[in-house]
C-alpha cells in the first residue's frame, strides 16, 4: 500500500500501527499526507512510538507508587542521550512493525530514523554513561529516576571554518521542532528562592528562616525511559526555569517594559545553555544557580513523593537513596540539611545521619582543574542560608577530625571545607565526601588514585571501607544492537541464542571463542566490519567530499579534545607517517598498509591549545588527502560535530581506536568499551579502563604503549628541573616538531603554541612516550598484515567484553551502594 492508498480512507483496514501513524500525521502535525516528508513521517512514528511508551510509563510509576520501593536517584547536569526513537523502537520490540508500516506508507525506516535531532545535554563521558546508566536501570526493573535540566541549548554545534580549519561554535537549538520524547508537567512545579536573607533562631537548635530574594519556578518534563524486554519504563525528569510571575507589573505600569521582563529574562536564563566545559570549572553565577535550582527541585519533587508514603521522616534514607554524578549535584546534600533542619524540625545530628545515609557520590576525574570550589562571598550571596549550613557542617566535622587526629592543624586545613584565601573558597569534593555514605571512582586504577591522590586525608578518618570502585560500562542495545545490526545478527545467528538473552547477559559473547578458528565465521566476521567501513566511507563522502578507501586500516581517535587524552600525540604520529611515507621509494610504499585515520570531537569554546590541534589536524590532512605520492597509502579525516549519532556511525567501522592518555589522567574512557565491543583493537596507554579491558581480553589483543603512571610525576619532576632536549629524547619528534614549524601545514608560525606545549614543560608527557607510541603503531601495522589473526584478534576482544555491560555497573551500584532491588512491573 502506498500513502496514499492509506488515506484514501480505509483506514479501518490498515493495521494498528500504520493507523496511528497516518491518524498523528493528520491530528498532531495537522499536516496533509501527499506531501509528507521524511521529517514528518520521523514526527508521526515518534509519536505514535511515544503513545506505548505512556502506557508502559504510567503503569511503571503506578507500580512503584503502589509497591513503595526504595528508590534511587540519578543527579547529573548531564544526560547526553542521542536519538530516541530507534532505541525505543528496540527496547519495545517494535523496531519490525514500524519498518512495515512505514515503507508501506513509502517510506525507508533508516530515512526517517536519521531525521532525528540527537538530545545532546551534556559534553562527553559523564553525560553518555547518565544515559547508558538509565537505559540499564529500566532493562533491570530498577526503581530508579534521573534527574537533570533541560537545556534550551545543548552542546554547541562545532563547524570548521573553510579557511584557515579552526573550530567555530554555532547553538543548538536542539528543541525547534517538537520533542515528542518529553511530557510537560505544567502540574509539577516548585518554587526555587535565590539570595535574601538568612535569619537564625538563635536557640542553639541550628535553625533559620530563609526570606526574601527571588523565587524562580522550575517546571518538570518527563522523559520516558524504556527498559529492553521488560514493559518497565523509567523517568529521567528534567527541570526548566521560569518567572515565577510573568513580568513585574509595577514597572511595566510605570512604562519601563525593559525592567518589566528583566526579572522574567533572568529566571528563564538559568536553563538556557549548557556549559560547554568537561574537565574545568570556571566559579560563574550563573552555573552555581543551575546547580542549586536543579537540587532544590529535585529534592523538593522527592520530599513530596516520600511524604506521600506517610513514614516518618527519620526514614527517609530507607527509601531514598541518591547517587551525585560529580561534585556538580553537591548542593543536594547542603539543601536536604536544610529542609530536615528548618523545615522538618529534625534535631542537628539526627537530619545528618538522614543525609549520610542517603548520598552515594562518584568521582569522574582527578585532573585538579575539574575540582569544583565556590567563592564563600558567592554563596554568601546567592545562597545565604547554605552558607551558614555549610559552615555549620564544617565545624562540627572539624571537630571530630581535631578529636581524631589531636593538634594536627595542618591535616584540619586540609580536610576543611573552606579553602582559604582571597577570597575563600568551598570546597565542593570535600562536602560531597563527609555527606555521602560511600565514594567512588570509575575504574580500577582511577578508583585507587582518588584514595591515594586526592581523599588520602579522607581515607585515614574514614577507613577503606567508603571508598570503593564501579568500573563504568556501556550499554549493548545502543552500542551494538543499533549501531551494528549486522554484527548483532551474526552475535545471535552464531550463539544461536536469541539476541533478547545475550543482550541482557553479555557475558554471554564468550560462547563466540569456540568459533574463532571457524574459517567461515571468520569471513563473515570480517564481511561485517567491512560493510560498516563502506557506511562510514560513504558518509564521508557526502559530508566531505572526499573519498575512503574502505580497504585502508580505518584508525579512530573520537573523544573530547583535551591535552591529556593527548590527540597531539596522535597527529605528530600521523605526520611522522607521512613523512617516512615520503621518504619512500615507491615501491616500498607499495608494502606499507594503507592506512585511514580519522578524529572527530569538540573542544570547548575557550580552550586555545585544544582548538589549535584540531585546527593542525584540518590544515595536516588538507596537505596529506592531496599528496599524490602519499594519499594511496595515508588519508585523514576531522570529522565536525561529533555527536553519539556520528559514534554510533564510526565505532562499528574502526579496526583500530587510540585511547592514550597520559597514564593516570583518564578516568575510565568509556568508548574504548564501545570499540572493542565492535570488534575494533585497542591502541592505548595503561590508563583508566583500557587497563581492566586488556585484563579481560588478554595483553596480546591491544596495543600498549608508554609509561606507567608512577612514572609520569618523577617525569614532569625531571622536565622542571633538569630538561632534556627533544633532540636527545626522541629525534623522530623533534623532526616531526620541525616539520610542523616549516610551515606545510600553515605559515606565520600558528602552531608555536601548541608545540611549546612540548617542547617546554611538557605536562603531558609526550616525549617521553612517542618513541613507544610509534613502535605500538608499527606492531599494530604488523598484526594487520595477517588478516586472519587480526580477525581473531577482532572476536576475541568482542567476546570478552561481558564486563563493560552498564547492566552489570547499574547492578554494582544497586546492590553495594543503594540497595534497591528489581520492582517488575506486573500487569494486573
Ligand atoms: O565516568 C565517565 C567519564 C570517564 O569515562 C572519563 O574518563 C572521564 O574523563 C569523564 N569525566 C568527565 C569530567 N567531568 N567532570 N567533572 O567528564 O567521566
Amino acid at each position: 500500500k502506498t500513502w496514499k492508498d492509506a488515506m484514501r480512507g480505509v483506514h479501518s483496514e490498515l493495521p494498528e500501527v500504520t493507523k496511528s501513524i497516518v491518524n498523528h500525521v493528520q491530528t498532531s502535525l495537522a499536516r496533509a499526507p501527499y506531501n509528507l516528508d521524511d521529517l514528518g513521517a520521523y514526527q508521526a512514528a515518534a509519536l505514535s512510538v511515544r503513545d506505548n511508551l505512556i502506557v508502559n510509563w504510567n503503569s511503571t510509576q503506578l507500580h512503584y507508587t503502589r509497591k513503595a520501593p526504595k528508590r534511587a536517584y540519578y543527579l547529573s547536569l548531564e544526560f547526553l542521550m542521542g536519538r530516541t526513537l530507534s532505541n525505543a523502537l528496540l527496547n519495545l520490540g517494535l523496531q519490525p512493525t514500524y519498518s512495515t508500516s512505514l515503507s508501506n506508507l513509502g517510506f525507508a525506516l533508516e530515512d526517517v530514523l536519521v531525521q532525528e535531532r540527537d538530545a545532546a545535554l551534556g559534553n562527553g563521558g559523564l553525560g553518555r554513561l547518565a544515559a547508558c546508566y538509565l537505559d540499564s536501570s529500566a532493562t533491570q526493573e530498577l526503581p530508579l529516576w534521573g534527574y537533570g535540566l533541560r537545556y534550551k541549548y545543548g552542546i554547541f554545534q562545532q563547524l570548521i571554518n573553510e579557511h584557515d580549519g579552526s573550530q567555530l561554535e554555532a547553538p543548538d537549538p536542539w528543541l525547534e521542532h517538537q520533542n515528542p520524547w518529553e511530557l510537560p508537567r505544567l502540574d509539577v512545579t516548585y518554587e526555587i528562592r535565590f539570595y535574601g536573607s538568612a535569619d537564625r533562631w538563635g536557640d542553639g537548635s541550628g535553625r533559620a528562616v530563609w526570606s526574601g530574594g527571588q523565587e524562580v519556578l522550575a517546571v518538570a518534563y518527563d522523559v520516558m525511559i524504556p527498559g529492553y524486554g521488560t514493559k518497565n519504563t523509567n523517568n529521567l525528569r528534567l527541570w526548566e526555569s521560569k518567572p515565577k510571575r510573568g513580568f513585574d507589573l509595577q514597572s511595566f505600569n510605570a512604562g519601563d517594559y525593559e525592567r518589566a521582563v528583566e526579572t522574567s529574562n533572568s529566571a528563564a536564563a538559568i536553563t538556557s545553555v549548557l556549559y560547554p566545559n568537561d574537565h574545568t570549572v570556571f566559579g560563574k553565577e550563573l552555573r552555581l544557580k543551575q546547580q542549586y535550582f536543579w537540587t532544590a527541585a529535585s529534592l523538593a519533587d522527592m520530599m513530596r513523593r516520600f511524604k506521600n508514603l506517610e513514614k516518618p521522616i527519620s526514614e527517609f534514607a530507607e527509601y531514598n537513596a541518591i547517587q551525585l554524578n560529580d561534585t556538580h549535584p553537591t548542593m543536594a546534600i547542603v539543601e536536604l540539611m536544610r529542609i530536615l533542619v528548618d523545615e522538618e524540625e529534625v534535631p542537628w545530628d539526627q537530619a545528618w545521619t538522614i543525609v549520610t545515609n542517603t548520598f552515594f557520590f562518584t568521582n569522574h576525574t582527578v585532573l585538579p582543574e575539574a575540582l569544583e570550589k565556590w567563592p564563600v562571598p558567592l554563596m554568601t550571596h546567592l545562597l545565604p542560608r547554605h552558607m551558614q549550613l555549610i559552615f555549620d557542617i564544617n565545624m562540627l566535622f572539624l571537630q571530630s577530625v581535631e578529636k581524631q587526629f589531636p593538634g594536627d592543624r595542618e591535616r584540619l586545613a586540609r580536610m576543611s571545607l573552606i579553602e582559604e584565601g582571597f577570597p575563600q573558597s568551598i570546597r565542593m569534593a570535600n562536602l560531597a565526601v563527609i555527606g555521602s555514605k560511600k565514594v567512588n571512582g570509575v575504574a580500577e586504577l582511577h578508583s585507587d588514585l582518588v584514595k591515594r591522590n586526592l581523599f588520602p586525608d579522607f581515607v585515614e578518618f574514614y577507613g577503606q571501607s567508603k571508598f570503593a570502585n564501579v568500573t563504568n560500562g556501556i550499554t549493548p542495545r545502543r552500542w551494538l544492537d543499533q549501531c551494528n545490526p549486522a554484527l548483532s545478527e551474526l552475535i545471535t545467528t552464531t550463539l544461536n541464542l536469541p539476541r533478547e538473552v545475550w543482550l541482557k547477559d553479555l557475558f554471554k559473547l564468550e560462547g563466540l571463542l569456540k568459533h574463532v578458528d571457524d574459517a567461515k565465521f571468520q569471513q563473515r566476521w570480517a564481511a561485517v566490519k567491512r560493510q560498516n567501513k563502506e557506511r562510514l566511507s560513504n558518509f564521508v563522502e557526502k559530508t566531505l567530499g572526499i573519498t575512503v578507501d574502505a580497504d585502508a586500516m580505518f584508525d579512530v581517535q573520537v573523544k573530547r579534545l583535551h591535552e591529556y587524552k593527548r590527540q597531539t600525540l596522535n597527529i605528530l604520529g600521523v605526520i611522522h607517517r607521512y613523512t617516512t611515507l615520503k621518504s619512500m621509494t615507491p615501491a616500498e610504499r607499495k608494502k606499507v598498509v594503507k592506512k585511514a585515520v580519522f578524529f572527530a570531537g569538540k573542544a570547548a569554546p575557550g580552550y586555545y591549545i585544544a582548538k589549535l590541534t584540531i585546527r593542525l589536524i584540518v590544515n595536516v590532512a588538507r596537505v596529506i588527502n592531496e599528496d599524490p605520492d602519499t594519499k594511496d597509502y595515508l588519508t585523514l579525516f576531522f570529522l565536525p560535530d561529533y555527536s553519539v549519532s556520528l559514534a554510533e556511525l564510526l565505532i562499528p567501522a574502526s579496526d583500530i581506536s587510540q585511547h592514550i592518555s597520559t597514564a593516570g589522567t583518564e578516568a575510565s574512557g568509556t568508548s574504548n568499551m564501545k570499540f572493542c565491543l565492535n570488534g575494533g583493537l585497542l591502541v592505548g596507554t595503561v590508563d583508566g579502563a583500557n587497563i581492566e579491558i586488556a585484563e579481560e581480553v588478554g595483553e596480546d589483543n591491544v596495543f600498549f604503549f608508554g609509561h606507567l603512571t608512577p612514572d609520569v610525576e618523577p617525569l614532569r619532576y625531571q622536565h622542571t628541573y633538569h630538561p632534556i632536549p627533544v633532540e636527545e629524547k626522541s629525534p623522530a619528534l623533534a623532526a616531526v616538531l620541525n616539520t610542523v614549524s616549516s610551515g606545510i601545514f600553515g605559515a606565520d608560525g600558528i602552531y608555536e603554541p601548541l608545540l611549546n606545549t612540548v617542547r617546554q614543560g611538557d605536562f603531558y608527557i609526550l616525549t617521553d612516550d612517542f618513541d613507544s607510541y610509534i613502535k605500538a603503531l608499527e606492531m599494530v601495522d604488523e598484526a594487520y598484515a595477517d588478516r586472519t589473526e587480526w580477525i581473531k584478534k577482532s572476536i576475541r576482544t568482542s567476546a570478552k567484553m561481558g564486563k563493560f555491560s552498564s547492566d552489570r555497573a547499574i547492578q554494582d551500584y544497586a546492590q553495594e551502594y543503594w540497595n534497591i532491588e528489581s520492582t517488575k512491573l506486573v500487569e494486573e
